[in-house]
């Protein structure tokens, strides 16, 4: 598709991040417009298109994806939705924004995979958003112009303040340390090999059945190891970071966002609450890009290649989390469409 005209969006799914996608397809990007929303939650679904002109609702995800005025899907339903969704889209040839993680598990990232490879051609992008981060990009362009030399470890932190009362032990891999494992195989380019899960003494803040914070250990190709902290409910802030320390220097991001502000004899700064305020500026690049290059008929960003590659290493993650232990990861071959 090359068009002139705004790019007609279904986004799927308007739980907190696809509420936030309307919002930002609508009033934030541009070349852009929602005109269907669709969502098990007849009474949300209802209302947000009610206040955005020439947008229907739906209830079931397939009928928004058949509709006339549709010209590309934001999928941003929770994850074991996803497969079904893309599925139905790629049988359509439309062009996905699909959220992270692709699908939950490795099994269906593949049958996506095979059905994507199937169609002949890339349609679907993956919302790994902090490849679009500011500071994220300038790490990349460091690490890749290589004046640092080769990266030998990266340190990530991940803290969240607290998680929803269904978010599971597991979603601390699936859901939360998914972004460091692309992150990871974006910055060193490679894939990763092997994944040790470790579990300190839970905090008492943690909710009953759950062990957090976890500290998690990738290999990587080339022999780089990288570590994780992911801590589901510090309380205080939300906070990422990543720190890549290479041969002839270190790099680090993600300490401050905003002002330092010295008074009263103190220095302070404020954290961000949660990702929606932390990554808003790269959910707006990546958006953008999303619309652009499907205007101009390309798919670009994280590829179902990418998703797939994630949902391994989540794979062989849980196992070690559940297990113990340092767990493989498996993967099949990377196919032409991808390289
Ligand atoms: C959430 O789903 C996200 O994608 C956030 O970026 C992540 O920080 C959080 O831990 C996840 O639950």
């Amino acid at each position: 598709m090359s068009s002139q005209r705004a790019l007609r969006v279904a986004v799927v799914g308007t739980g907190k991040m696809g509420a936030d996608h309307v919002r930002r397809l609508q009033h934030v990007i541009s070349g852009a417009r929602v005109t269907a929303v669709a969502d098990i939650d007849a009474e949300r679904v209802r209302t947000l298109a009610d206040a955005i002109e020439g947008c229907t609702a739906y209830t079931d995800p397939m009928l928004a994806m058949a509709a006339q005025d549709v010209d590309a899907v934001l999928i941003a339903a929770p994850g074991p939705a996803h497969e079904a969704a893309l599925l139905e889209a790629l049988g359509r040839d439309l062009p996905v924004l699909c959220e992270k993680p692709l699908t939950p598990d490795a099994a269906s990232a593949l049958r996506v995979l095979e059905a994507e490879q199937r169609l002949g051609h890339r349609r679907i992008q993956v919302g790994f958003m902090r490849r679009y981060d500011t500071e994220y990009l300038q790490l990349k362009r460091l690490l890749d112009g290589g004046e640092l030399g080769r990266a030998l470890m990266l340190h990530q932190r991940h803290r969240n303040p607290a998680m929803p009362a269904w978010f599971t032990e597991e979603m601390l891999i699936n859901d939360s340390v998914v972004h460091e494992m692309d992150v990871t195989r974006w910055l060193l380019d490679q894939e990763i090999t092997a994944v040790t899960v470790h579990k300190p003494t839970p905090s008492s803040q943690a909710p009953a059945g759950m062990s957090d914070p976890q500290f998690v250990l990738f290999e990587t190709e080339s022999g780089a190891v990288v570590d994780v902290e992911i801590f589901g409910h510090c309380g205080y802030g939300y906070q990422v970071q990543a720190e890549a320390v290479c041969e002839r220097g270190t790099a680090r991001i993600g300490d401050e966002h905003g002002p330092r502000v010295n008074a009263d004899g103190r220095w302070s700064g404020r954290i961000a609450p949660d990702y929606v305020e932390r990554f808003e500026d790269a959910y707006d690049r990546e958006v953008q890009a999303w619309v652009d290059a499907t205007r101009r008929g390309e798919i670009t960003g994280p590829s179902v290649w990418d998703g797939y590659a994630a949902a391994a290493v989540c794979e062989a993650g849980v196992r070690s989390q559940r297990d113990g232990g340092r767990v493989e990861v498996e993967l099949t071959e990377r196919p032409p469409l991808y390289r």
